[in-house]
């Protein structure tokens, strides 16, 4: 997306946690986690700190499957966008540790009957957790599979008893420069926001996340709550939301609000519409093997069209890109 060079006010090498270091420590949290399992603690609730990967236990099979091979973990945990450490793909997982997931609430306001501020623990208790391999296509024209650990987008927001007014549904991600480095410079609007129409929320193929490859979300992918709506590009799958709201009017979104020729509150993936920019008709998967990997074509919806399609009946999506 835009393209910034580093500035001096973001972390030194020397805060820098090398990926051995890492690596070696997850290693060792993927041991004590089996050992936690062990005692009979949800995977989830054993106290971590950043970078802490923990298993799961009892996730599911999800649907919408693919065959497709899974992007390697490696590439999908250190080629990332999250601009809030920073706007190089290396950024998100170098410096992401100094993100607190823990303890970590979501509030939940406007077209509600049940607002509230909700502990993590309380919005997880009781939903089954599922495996959903997705399709990940970036505005940027590369893309991934990712086997993701969540639930169902819709299955939550019924319990928060939207309002007839209810017509779109924001996403807020955390505000926390301190935790955030790259919120000191203004490389976008922040907090990052995000929305869906309400109908788009409610397609059984928008999921919220908490996993990845059966373990806790890394960081710099979004822990530990974070969107994925396979259908759109990448831009619209916010990570780590701290606000869900529900509006009666079109929200402002980050992107739409940052360059609004160029991203669009609907994103969806479509090989007939370009960026202004680039084409959108192909694209590179990462973790194919070499730069010289023959591109692939990009399909309509990111090749859901089967389940996506009927919400945007009679909508110029030229105009509503
Ligand atoms: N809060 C926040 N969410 C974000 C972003 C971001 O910069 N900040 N980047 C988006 C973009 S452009 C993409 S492609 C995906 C990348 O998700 P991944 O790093 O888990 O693959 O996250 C999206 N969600
Ligand atoms: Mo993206």
């Amino acid at each position: 997306m835009l393209i910034r060079k580093r500035n001096p006010s973001d972390p030194k090498p020397s805060e820098i946690t090398d990926r051995k270091s890492f690596h070696e420590r997850r290693r060792f949290l993927q041991m004590s986690s089996v050992a936690a399992g062990a005692m009979l603690v949800p995977g989830w609730l054993v106290s971590e700190k950043a970078h802490a990967a923990t298993k799961f236990q009892d996730v599911k099979p999800g649907p919408f499957g693919t065959d497709e091979k899974l992007t390697p973990y490696k590439d999908v945990t250190t080629y990332n966008n999250f601009y809030e450490f920073g706007t190089s793909k290396s950024d998100p997982s170098r410096y992401a540790g100094s993100l607190k997931t823990q303890p970590w609430s979501v509030v939940v306001e406007g077209e509600v009957a049940k607002p509230g501020r909700y502990q993590l623990e309380d919005l997880l208790k009781g939903r089954g957790l599922q495996d959903r391999i997705y399709r990940h296509r970036c505005v940027e024209a590369w893309s991934m599979v990712i086997p993701w650990v969540g639930f169902s987008l819709a299955d939550l927001l019924k319990r928060f008893e939207p309002t007839s007014k209810a017509k779109y549904v924001e996403f807020t991600t955390l505000y926390n420069p301190k935790q955030m480095p790259g919120q000191r410079r203004a490389v976008l609007p922040w907090p990052y926001v995000e929305a869906l129409r309400i109908d788009e929320a409610m397609n059984p193929l928008a999921i919220l996340a908490v996993g990845l490859y059966g373990e806790t979300l890394p960081n710099q992918n979004g822990a530990p709550l974070r969107l994925v709506v396979p259908w759109k590009y990448g831009f619209k799958s916010i990570k780590s939301i701290v606000k869900i709201r529900l509006t009666e009017q079109q929200p402002r979104t980050t992107w739409d609000a940052a360059a609004p020729n160029e991203y669009g509150f609907y994103a969806n993936v479509n090989p007939h519409v370009d960026h202004p920019r680039w084409s959108q008709a192909s694209e590179r998967r990462i973790g194919s093997g070499s730069i010289f990997a023959p591109r692939i074509k990009t399909r309509m919806f990111n090749g859901y069209e089967k389940e996506v399609a009927q919400l945007y009946a009679g909508m110029d999506l030229r105009k509503n890109f």
